[in-house]
């Protein structure tokens, strides 16, 4: 195929591709609509995010306590959000203006500001028609869940054999056996496991086999977990023994990778639920020797605090087992991706995945997609421009492999090594 010799011709081609390619959405907390009402959507459930609420109550009157407010029916919590946040004092913060974004390319007038004529649209909704349209807008092929089978609720509807579309793969997550053995022990013993509130090695054996079950019901992409800025590796803590014992030698047998979200702080502020999650430095060298006692376990590692992005950058340098992938969470603003994104090609190039959407709500991958492919474009946009000044000519193929790499195809090929 033909190379672009004018560099103006080259961007237009690269802004095009990067609105056009199919994105591969590795790590979202949707679920099957037909496990009925753990799959979040619709207006009311925008609102009140968790990022949202959080917001709230940076700019909500003294009197509205936490306990008031989560005493109150859903609508009206989203309400509470809507003319504090919003109407009071603007669309500024990045999740306000995902909102914005959603309804806007929804084709819902957002430009009135009435809430009721956006309700009445989402009331006619069905979930499994919006689901499609929701990928559609997005130009999603496919979205990596969260399942935890260490959760009752999410357990039996897997167990139910519920159906699952296409469009949404399943990931395993473990958090539990790594950060909370007591409530991992009693859902297994729960589930028929033969497990202890130690976990001794009968007791290890015994959560590998429940991993493996759930691995074949699920036929997860990876297995995940979230950790705290505090997780270190090795360490005397029984997580050691959790991942030498379970997790590693599970992810050994069935080719799977080991997805590591590490740098919540959890728990800062408990009244605000799921928004009461900090953020801390955490340490990078856990990963590094995971990688280099484990050469054969690939793993996948986002990490919550800016300050640890340079480091694991290198270090995925250094390790073909290890993958880097999004910005996670209070990393998924503008600002903060474009410096991680341009710091990731530059040290990379495209072995990375650029974004994930992390979408709770589902109506959220509208946005968190659409505001990622605005900042990605400009980056590359510079990129290319680099590489055409030092003399390298690239073509419209070329371009589409790149942005397809940095949306899903690294990770695939990753996963697929
Ligand atoms: O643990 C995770 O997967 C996190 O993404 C949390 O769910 C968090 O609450 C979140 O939604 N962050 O975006
Ligand atoms: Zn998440």
């Amino acid at each position: 195929m033909s190379k672009f010799s004018d560099i103006q011709n080259a961007e237009t081609c690269v802004r095009k591709a990067v609105t056009e390619v199919t994105v591969t959405d590795i790590h979202t907390h949707l679920f099957p609509p037909a496990h009925g009402n753990l799959l979040l959507w619709g207006i009311n459930e925008l609102l009140t995010y968790h990022y949202l609420v959080a917001e709230l109550f940076t700019v909500a009157p003294r009197e509205l306590t936490y306990k008031a407010f989560w005493k109150l029916p859903k609508q009206q919590q989203a309400d509470l959000v809507w003319q504090q946040v919003f109407l009071k004092h603007g669309a500024f913060s990045e999740a306000a203006r995902g909102v914005i974004t959603t309804l806007n390319l929804l084709g819902l007038d957002v430009g009135n500001r009435k809430l009721e004529s956006i309700r009445k649209w989402f009331d006619s909704q069905s979930v499994d028609e919006y689901l499609e349209r929701v990928f559609d807008i997005a130009n999603i092929d496919y979205a990596v869940m969260t399942n935890n089978p260490f959760v009752a609720e999410e357990a039996s509807h897997w167990l139910a054999n519920k159906p699952c579309p296409d469009c949404l793969k399943r990931a395993l997550r473990i958090d539990p056996l790594l950060v909370d053995w007591p409530s991992a022990a009693r859902n297994m013993s729960e589930a028929g496991y033969k497990i202890n509130q130690t976990p001794n090695s009968a007791g290890l054996a015994e959560s590998k086999r429940f991993l493996l079950d759930w691995a074949e019901r699920l036929k997860p992409v990876y297995m995940a977990a979230s950790l705290s800025n505090y997780f270190h590796y090795p360490s005397d803590s029984y997580d050691t023994d959790v991942l030498d014992e379970v997790v590693l030698p599970a992810a050994r047998e069935l080719n799977l990778p080991v997805a590591l979200m590490i740098g919540v702080r959890k728990q800062v502020n408990p009244a605000l639920g799921d928004g009461g999650d900090g953020v801390g430095v955490a340490d990078v060298e856990a990963v590094q020797h995971l990688c280099q006692q484990h050469s054969d376990v690939k793993f996948i590692c986002t990490m919550l605090s800016r300050v640890n992005q340079h480091e694991l950058c290198v270090l995925a340098r250094k390790f073909r087992n290890l993958h880097v992938e999004g910005c996670w969470w209070f990393c998924n603003n503008p600002s903060i991706m474009e410096e991680m994104t341009r710091m990731r090609i530059e040290l990379l190039g495209t072995a990375f995945t650029a974004q994930h959407s992390d979408g709770r709500v589902l109506d959220q991958v509208i946005y968190k997609w659409a505001h990622t492919r605005t900042v990605l474009a400009n980056v590359l946009v510079q990129k290319y421009r680099d590489q055409f000044v030092a003399g390298w000519r690239v073509g419209e193929d070329e371009i589409r492999r790149d942005v397809r790499a940095l949306l899903g195809g690294s990770f695939e090929q990753f996963c697929r090594r």
